[in-house]
């Protein structure tokens, strides 16, 4: 497909308004046919068709919010007023939000194929909500507290949260229950997604620039154990020409067509 000549056709637009080539489809579906065991890794694109801002996109947090700034626990020392101002934000603006169709496929894919593993980069909450079950959520999950003092962690949808609140146990300062820039992700998470990683035999990759680690090097990893590993999304990543198979386009789009 050469490129058009109106220069403000994106690349991205093209491949969303064309759709991937059918025969790529075709493959990917006998791929999951065959496979028993298929683990999905996901990113905030699967959330974009909801109404979540992603992080790069013109609208993403890290432009306006300097996301990247404030999720971080040295933001959150320096000025936990802030930092709570900003996941309250998130909160109120993700509450009304409902899964969409890319979700909806993957709930569905779980239950056509032996065993399946959703691995999600997203805090969002929307795959537990669209009937998901067997989840990890590698960086938290916005909708959870934990105490900085006892370590409690309890879910908590109140909005908004007080701007600076505390432990129903101990009093002590509440936190979101995320994993922050620097932080280092739970460890129990990371064995249960490197046990998926290792021995499925296909890994979706879907919604995620490749820019955050250690989920960026994941598919790698599964493609290194022998998995055919395909990417759906937007655009290309860096990690694109690694892998098996690439479909440019919306998940929502893409992801119903994989399935029965
Ligand atoms: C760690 C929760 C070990 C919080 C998130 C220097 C200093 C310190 C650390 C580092 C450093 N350099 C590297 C690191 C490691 C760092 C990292 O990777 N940084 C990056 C920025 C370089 N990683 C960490 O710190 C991790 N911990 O490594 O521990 C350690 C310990 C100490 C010191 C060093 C190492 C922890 C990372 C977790 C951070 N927390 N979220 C919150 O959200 O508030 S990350 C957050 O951003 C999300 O969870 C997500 O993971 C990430 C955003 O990435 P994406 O999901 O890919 O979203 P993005 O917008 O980028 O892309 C969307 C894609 O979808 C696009 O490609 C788009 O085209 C596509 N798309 C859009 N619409 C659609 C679509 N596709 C399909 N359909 C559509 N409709
Ligand atoms: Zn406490």
């Amino acid at each position: 497909m050469g490129q058009t000549d109106n220069p403000l056709h994106s690349e991205a637009q093209e491949a969303d308004r064309i759709g991937p080539p059918r025969e790529e489809i075709e493959r990917l579906r006998q791929v999951l046919h065959q496979a028993q065991r298929v683990v999905a890794l996901t990113g905030a694109g699967i959330s974009a068709e909801s109404g979540v801002p992603t992080f790069r996109g013109a609208d993403g947090l890290w432009r306006q919010y300097r996301a990247i700034d404030l999720a971080t626990p040295q933001a959150f020392a320096r000025d936990p007023r802030l930092v709570w101002e900003f996941y309250n934000w998130r909160r109120e603006m993700l509450a009304p939000l409902k899964s969409n169709a890319g979700h909806l496929a993957l709930v569905e894919l779980e239950r056509q194929v032996p065993e399946f593993l959703l691995i999600t980069q997203n805090i969002d909450g929307l795959h537990h909500a669209a009937g998901s079950t067997n989840i990890l959520e590698l960086h938290g999950n916005i909708w959870r507290v934990r105490c900085t003092e006892c370590g409690e962690v309890t879910e908590d949808r109140t909005l908004p949260l007080p701007a600076l609140p505390t432990c129903g146990t101990c009093g002590g300062l509440l936190r979101p229950d995320v994993v922050w820039f620097g932080e280092m992700l739970d460890t129990l998470i990371l064995a249960k997604a490197y046990e998926g990683l290792n021995s499925c035999q296909a890994l979706l990759i879907i919604g995620t620039s490749g820019n955050v680690e250690p989920a960026a090097s994941m598919g790698l990893h599964a493609k290194n154990h022998g998995a055919v590993v395909a990417e759906i999304n937007l655009e290309p990543t860096p990690q694109t020409e690694a892998y098996d198979i690439s479909l440019l386009g919306k998940a929502g789009v893409i992801l119903p067509q994989l399935i029965d």
